[in-house]
């Protein structure tokens, strides 16, 4: 097959997680270990588990997927952010505060860029978590160094004038010719690779000293890829192959645990900040080689999208974990990690159901609707969780902290919300719940049609009753 003469929004994203991936893997060498670790996961366990392995994606899909988080200063910043990704057809997907989510000084406010359509998302997955810093949060800022900080970041310039347009045009036109898609691809990722550039460090410092995040984002005049995330089919496995391995991983994996019913939301878990050389310019104006810690690694295993019921036990369900896991380190400093999964793993058993068949039942998670091959009822599919967790994006940015930082609680914070995202963006911030709810009416409606049934009546009598899961 000849290469393509235009690319489509679907090929522009797919191109650039791999143009993003090869950049990041020369940059990080350590990435490229975890890749080859997930890829051994991942081929071990669909020959352990046959066709079972890919309920939740093809090997395929699962191999080449990955997420990548980038973090920005201002609503300006945000919006050319927008404008980038929606010419590969990732669009703003949910609201996240971390500000609060975080007991370190985490003074951002986040939303993902993805694909949004089923036949879209199949394609390819690509999402960037994307955070922005909330300057004008007095928690964190004084009216002083919030001045500076927008003086700062005002004056920078991310994305040049050249990618934001053929970002707008390849938007406006659907696609880009292939000589104009790939200055775009090359401009892009040239866009998130670590500067050489020196480093103010009476300026970095200052930041840092408020919070090790606001001066990874406001202390440089660039941004980069902070992280890209591989996916696993197995993270308790990756985990243990990656310690084998001699890296060390932080002491827990994010979100809910390993247990022996259906995976639901999001696992995550990553190795430390690696330091890399940087050099920085004193307050004399000498340039000195040093380092810094701002990136890490980060692998996640996906699991089945919770609706909104189900999201709230899950959200219960981690808060009675944390408070039975708080009382129990209280009375023996000694409890560890694995004494904590096990404590979490009973929370689960009585929360969630063992079977996918209750948790649809129970309209906890989110399953589609097929026609069977025999044409006779359907099936049900479950779908993936596309979105990420709060908790479990505070705790990966700050098991990744080199300190702290400041946090004056006496403060008013700042509000800011989805619609005050969503302004920013100009742009519609889509809910996450709604683009789960619309795949799933869209399949009954199509089933429905194709079997000439009323829809309402589907998911009851027309089930077909294959094994219990
Ligand atoms: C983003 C941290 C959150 C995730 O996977 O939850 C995140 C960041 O460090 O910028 O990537
Ligand atoms: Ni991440």
């Amino acid at each position: 097959m000849s290469a393509p003469t235009f690319l489509e929004p679907w090929q522009l994203r797919a191109a650039f997680a791999r143009s993003l991936s090869d950049m990041y893997g020369k940059e990080v060498p350590a990435y490229t270990t975890l890749l080859d670790v997930s890829h051994e996961v991942n081929a071990d366990f669909v020959a352990q588990h046959g066709a079972d392995a890919e309920r939740l994606g093809s090997i395929a899909r699962v191999t080449a997927e990955r997420h990548g988080a980038i973090r920005v200063g201002t609503p300006t910043e945000m919006a050319q952010v927008a404008r980038i990704f929606g010419a590969m057809g990732m669009h703003p997907v949910g609201f996240y505060d971390l500000r609060d989510a975080s007991s370190s000084s985490v003074p951002v406010i986040s939303t993902a860029f993805r694909p949004v359509d089923r036949a879209e998302l199949a394609r390819n997955p690509f999402r960037v978590f994307t955070s922005m810093l909330v300057t004008a949060d007095r928690r964190f800022f004084t009216a002083d160094l919030e001045q500076r900080l927008e003086n700062f970041l005002g004056a920078r310039t991310l994305f040049g004038p050249e990618l934001l347009a053929l970002a707008d045009r390849a938007e406006a036109e659907g696609g880009l010719p292939e000589d104009q898609a790939a200055e775009f691809l090359r401009l892009a990722t040239e866009a998130f690779e670590l500067s050489r550039e020196p480093v103010d460090q009476a300026w970095y410092r200052e930041l840092e000293a408020v919070s090790a995040v606001a001066a990874d984002i406001g202390g440089i005049a660039s941004t980069h890829i902070n992280h890209l995330t591989p996916r696993v089919l197995d993270i308790d496995d990756l985990y243990a192959r990656m310690e084998a391995g001699g890296i060390t991983m932080i002491d827990a994996i994010q979100g809910p645990p390993r247990w022996e019913g259906p995976d639901v939301l999001l696992r995550q878990t990553s190795f430390r900040a690696l330091a890399e050389p940087r050099t920085f310019r004193t307050a004399d104006g000498e340039i000195i080689s040093d380092s810094l810690r701002v990136r890490f690694g980060e692998v996640e295993a996906r699991g089945i999208a919770l609706t909104r019921a189900g999201r709230a036990a899950y959200d219960a369900a981690v808060v009675e974990i944390d408070e039975a896991a708080a009382a129990a380190r209280a009375g023996d400093p000694g409890f560890t990690e694995a004494q904590r999964q096990q404590l979490a793993r009973a929370v689960w058993q009585k929360t969630f159901p063992t079977t996918e068949a209750a948790l649809a039942d129970l309209e906890l998670g989110w399953f589609t609707y097929e026609v069977d091959p025999a044409g006779t009822g359907v099936v049900r599919e479950p779908i993936v969780y596309e979105d990420f967790l709060p908790r479990s994006a505070a705790g990966i940015f700050q098991s990744n902290l080199t300190s702290d930082g400041a946090k004056d609680a006496s403060q008013e914070g700042t509000d800011r919300d989805a619609d005050w995202m969503a302004g920013a963006l100009g742009r519609d911030l889509n809910d996450p719940f709604d683009l789960y709810a619309d795949q799933v009416a869209r399949s009954l409606a199509a089933a429905a049609e194709t079997l000439g049934v009323d829809p309402a009546t589907l998911t009851t009598t027309h089930r077909t009753t294959g094994a219990p899961r």
